[in-house]
């Protein structure tokens, strides 16, 4: 049926069509939306044009106003917000680092919680702990004083990931402050040493407290074992004494005379429970170690590998001979700081108290003068003489404020009479830079991640080398750090830089940024394809990676000076980091198939391992004749160390490594 609404000539006609439901409802109650909506309709078709119109204009006025209305309010409520969080900022952050009276932050990772120009650190997820925590080492490594009390750096982290899911802003939790994303415990309190100490510090050992159950050695480690025997062998056998074995012409060289082998093997010893070995070097040390030589060492090198070393091992061992050596060694180096600028010169003379630069220049490398600091604190800390850690917290001080630097990356070079840094424009990770940027995050560790300044510059370089050095080769789009000189890129990666993917584990470990273990996790598998891409599966000293596809290439190229290799650690050592945070046995795999090819190609028969000339010819692969002392302090011990799940072997909360992997306590652990 249809209806017909008659009236004024100008209004519109409808027809409606009642169905059953509609016809139920005529005459009755019927209050359904599809009824209401149909006679709102009908009522609407009902007026006049002019009408419609002016009630159309009046649903849009009323839409644009409240539109505005709705913006305005958001402006109001993001100031209110953001005047909040300024608040926030200015009692935490005047001077900009400062970490006293710390506050909660709900959200560190807002960008709004950033200050100056720096890169943001988010909040990192708490690295899960990969193992049962299983005891301490059989080796006696026990926890220093108050560890016991404090929490874990993981219960920490993880408190703070709570909060943050939870949108809390409680200011009664004093326990976490966050700095840009970082999490900091201000309960890490200690003071660096104050010049006012008066009792020397005891080693960490001594200062243990828990006994636990030792954790049995895995047969990875026993072949890491078997090797440092051999390796050591040769040493006892044809270099007793001296720096370095040459374990194919069965002798020694000499380079600062002082058993530089044995010295930087005494920890390893001592971790891989080498009693015997460590009790015979012990009495080499006690007995003819002697330090009053009319000989020039290099101040960078005897630093890490003789006071680093000797550090370390009176840590492990408690025995004061130790302690006594590292003060001999450095009272000796402390000439090289007599410099116009007190950047230190290179070479110090150890018997005649005399310290110069190298022959041909005045300058010094800048890895070298900020490279020293972990030791020369830690003998100021357990001197409690002060005079060593002002002298290399001086050049610290120094680089931080000096100019030539690119987005926080240094040059290679820094002028003893001067201060400056000198043939500026080259930026590397590799040779004559890498371990400034690893003792930067190092020193701040080891301070108890008080002296923000250190802090501050480990960022800024690590955001430079992303935005300056990062590239991915071809065809496995690999991502590397190469190099940069006066404005042009090179595809050039030295081994040495496979330090860095360790060092932002540690770091990301220690609470910086997530991105900083994704871009260890891409770096670490770049270094094991420098192995894996070789034909011995052994690195050379630096490759060159493709930029372009090209049929037949492989990402890396090698060209024939650099084909050598030194038996050095790096990747070692990152992989070990690599393990330690993230549990993946993939790095444990890796690092035994470089200890299988240690094995198969640079192992003497006779007695020792052998850098080699050429790792692409696994038929010849050339070697030299010399085992550096770094491959029994610290390859074969971080190999020890990536192949075992205890964590506590060596923890990373209680322990840094210096950059010769001696470790030294870290003042206020975590
Ligand atoms: C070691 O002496 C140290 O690791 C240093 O930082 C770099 N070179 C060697 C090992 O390759």
């Amino acid at each position: 049926s249809g209806a017909a609404a008659a009236g004024s000539p100008r209004r519109d006609f409808i027809s409606v069509t009642l169905g059953p439901e509609e016809a139920v409802g005529v005459g009755g109650y019927n209050n359904s939306k599809a009824w209401r909506r149909r006679s709102c309709w009908r009522k609407w078709k009902q007026l006049s044009r002019l009408q419609r119109s002016v009630i159309l204009f009046l649903f849009a006025f009323l839409a644009v106003c409240g539109a505005i209305s709705y913006t305005s309010m958001g402006e109001t409520w993001k100031s209110i917000t953001n005047k909040s969080l300024d608040d926030q900022r200015t009692e935490q952050q005047i001077p900009r680092l400062k970490l006293a009276n710390p506050v909660v932050l709900p959200a560190p990772q807002k960008a709004d919680a950033n200050h100056g120009d720096y890169p943001e650190l988010s909040l990192q997820k708490p690295p899960k702990p990969p193992h049962v925590r299983r005891g301490p080492s059989n080796l006696q490594i026990k926890a220093p004083r108050r560890d016991t009390r404090l929490k874990t750096r993981h219960d920490t982290m993880r408190a703070v990931e709570e909060l943050v899911e939870a949108h809390k802003v409680e200011k009664t939790e004093k326990s976490i402050i966050s700095w840009r994303g970082a999490v900091i415990e201000p309960d890490q309190s200690t003071e660096p040493p104050s010049s006012k100490i008066t009792e020397p510090e005891k080693p960490s050992s001594v200062e243990a407290e828990d006994q636990k159950e030792p954790v049995p050695i895995n047969e990875r480690q026993l072949a890491v074992i078997e090797a440092f025997r051999h390796a050591w062998k040769g040493y006892k056998d044809f270099a007793w004494g001296h720096d370095e074995l040459k374990p194919l012409s069965k002798s020694y060289s000499e380079w600062f005379g002082l058993g530089l082998t044995l010295i930087d093997a005494l920890d390893t010893m001592w971790i891989l429970g080498l009693k015997e070995e460590f009790d015979e070097a012990r009495k080499w040390v006690a007995n003819d170690l002697v330090f009053d030589k009319n000989v020039d060492v290099n101040l960078f090198e005897s630093t890490i590998r003789i006071l680093g070393g000797l550090l370390s091992t009176y840590h492990l061992s408690g025995d004061s001979l130790f302690l006594e050596k590292a003060k001999d060694i450095g009272n000796r180096l402390m000439p090289a700081f007599k410099t116009p600028s007190k950047i230190p010169y290179s070479d110090v003379n150890i018997g005649r108290g005399t310290a110069h630069p190298p022959r041909w220049t005045s300058d010094s490398t800048v890895a070298e003068v900020t490279s020293i600091q972990l030791e020369f604190r830690e003998l100021s800390r357990l001197t409690g003489d002060e005079k060593f850690r002002k002298a290399v917290d001086e050049v610290m001080k120094h680089v931080h404020i000096l100019s030539g630097k690119n987005d926080g990356l240094v040059p290679m070079f820094i002028n003893t009479n001067s201060g400056q840094f000198t043939h500026l424009g080259v930026y590397t990770l590799g040779a004559r830079a890498d371990s400034y940027y690893e003792y930067l995050l190092k020193q701040w560790i080891q301070g108890g991640k008080k002296e923000n300044e250190l802090l501050e510059d480990y960022v800024r370089a690590i955001e430079g080398v992303k935005k300056h050095l990062l590239q991915r080769s071809e065809p496995k789009k690999l991502t590397f750090v190469g190099e940069l000189a006066h404005g042009h890129f090179s595809a050039k990666m030295d081994h040495l830089v496979c330090f860095l993917p360790g060092t932002l584990a540690l770091g990301a470990h220690n609470g910086l940024a997530a991105d900083h273990m994704k871009l260890a996790e891409t770096l670490i598998e770049t270094c094991y394809q420098m192995y894996a891409q070789v034909e011995t599966g052994l690195s050379p000293e630096i490759v060159h990676f493709n930029l372009h596809a090209q049929k037949g290439h492989k990402d890396v190229e090698i060209k024939p000076a650099d084909r050598h290799n030194l038996l050095r650690p790096e990747t070692v050592e990152s992989l070990f980091y690599m393990y330690r945070f993230t549990g993946d046995k993939k790095y444990q795999d890796w690092g035994w198939e470089i200890l299988q090819n240690f094995n198969r190609y640079t192992r003497v028969p006779t007695g020792g391992y052998t850098s080699i000339n050429n790792v692409q010819n696994p038929s010849n692969p050339e070697p030299r004749d010399k085992m550096e002392s770094f491959f029994l302090g610290e390859t074969l011990k971080y190999m020890f160390l990536l192949f075992s799940d205890d964590i506590d072997l060596i923890n990373l909360d209680r322990y840094i490594f210096n950059t010769e992997a001696h470790p030294l306590p870290i003042w206020v652990p975590a």
